[in-house]
């Protein structure tokens, strides 16, 4: 009996000390790695008593959320995708910049290894222009460029360097997997969104598009590039960056989590076998993440140290 009033006083005041101020809220978005890995950081925040929900949020919603609090960590912000509406909510300080993974990223057109045969000249930029129609239902029409649901002026890139292209853009990561498996199957010429780290790199031999190198300024200066008239005449980056982004009242709201996120540092494999549990595997998200937590225990075990004694 006292035992058990003992330990509900220290559940109490364990409470206190973490700050009680209802369940940390995970941003998850539409492709593996991010949901896998979000439930990774979930179950470390409940290993030191925290109450966790899951948001499920687009990209280009996720930042009012973040912003206002209705949301509160997101650990995987891509720089090829993500880096403008990110640097502009740190700049105005509404988010915190939750600092960057070892891993080094790349999101771009990409296609798999047979249609180099059908398109000489690939992975240059400049045989698009020449094999545009092998991309297209007809094989007449503008080729199709398949890309997913996240922020990134195709149109607009498409325009600048003169590319007889029109943008089919899918749901999720897993529509565009049923695409590349389709084409791949009837070895059918196909473009699609891709980025590493990934699972397909395991599965698929392919290749980005090598469009012309980005700068900042092909973004922000139409005289930059190429094309004189435009911004968006390059590619993404390559050896991008991926970084954690957290509401900014999660420090005071939830230290130890806060500390946590901090050190939370995934590389290229990890990520890439978060996605590859489930994509591969056929694991469910959540037993995607127990599993990874199994394989990689030693890497988690430090992170947690953060807040070790507080
Ligand atoms: C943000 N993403 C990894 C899908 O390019």
């Amino acid at each position: 009996m006292t035992m058990k009033i003992a330990m509900l006083l220290v559940l109490y005041s364990c409470q206190l000390s973490w700050g009680n101020n209802g369940p940390i809220k995970i941003i998850t978005n539409n492709w593996t790695s991010q949901i896998v890995l979000s439930h990774v950081v979930g179950e470390l925040f409940v290993q030191k008593g925290y109450q966790v929900q899951y948001v499920t949020s687009l990209v280009d919603q996720q930042w009012g959320a973040l912003a206002h609090g209705a949301a509160h960590v997101q650990v995987e912000v891509w720089q090829g995708t993500m880096e403008q509406a990110f640097e502009r909510l740190v700049n105005q300080g509404q988010i915190e910049d939750m600092g960057a993974h070892t891993a080094s990223t790349r999101e771009d057109w990409w296609y798999p290894k047979y249609v180099e045969a059908s398109c000489p000249g690939l992975p240059d930029w400049r045989a698009l222009k020449k094999c545009a129609a092998i991309f297209s239902a007809d094989g007449k029409g503008p080729g199709i460029y398949w890309s997913g649901p996240w922020e990134k002026p195709d149109e607009a890139r498409i325009r600048a360097l003169g590319l007889n292209f029109k943008v089919q853009e899918v749901l999720s990561g897993d529509e565009l997997w049923v695409v590349l498996k389709k084409a791949s199957q009837s070895q059918r010429p196909v473009v699609l969104f891709n980025w590493t780290p990934n699972w397909v790199e395991s599965r698929y031999e392919g290749k980005f598009i090598e469009f012309p190198i980005f700068q900042k300024q092909c973004e922000t200066d139409p005289g930059w590039g190429v094309n004189p008239d435009f911004n968006y005449d390059c590619g993404n980056p390559k050896g991008g960056w991926l970084k954690k982004a957290a509401w900014n009242g999660l420090m005071k709201s939830w230290p130890c989590a806060y500390k946590i996120l901090k050190k939370v540092n995934l590389n290229n494999g990890q990520i890439a076998s978060a996605a590859a549990l489930v994509d591969v595997d056929g694991l469910s998200y959540q037993d995607a993440a127990k599993k990874w937590m199994i394989e990689n225990k030693s890497t988690w075990e430090t992170w947690l140290e953060a807040c070790h004694g507080d």
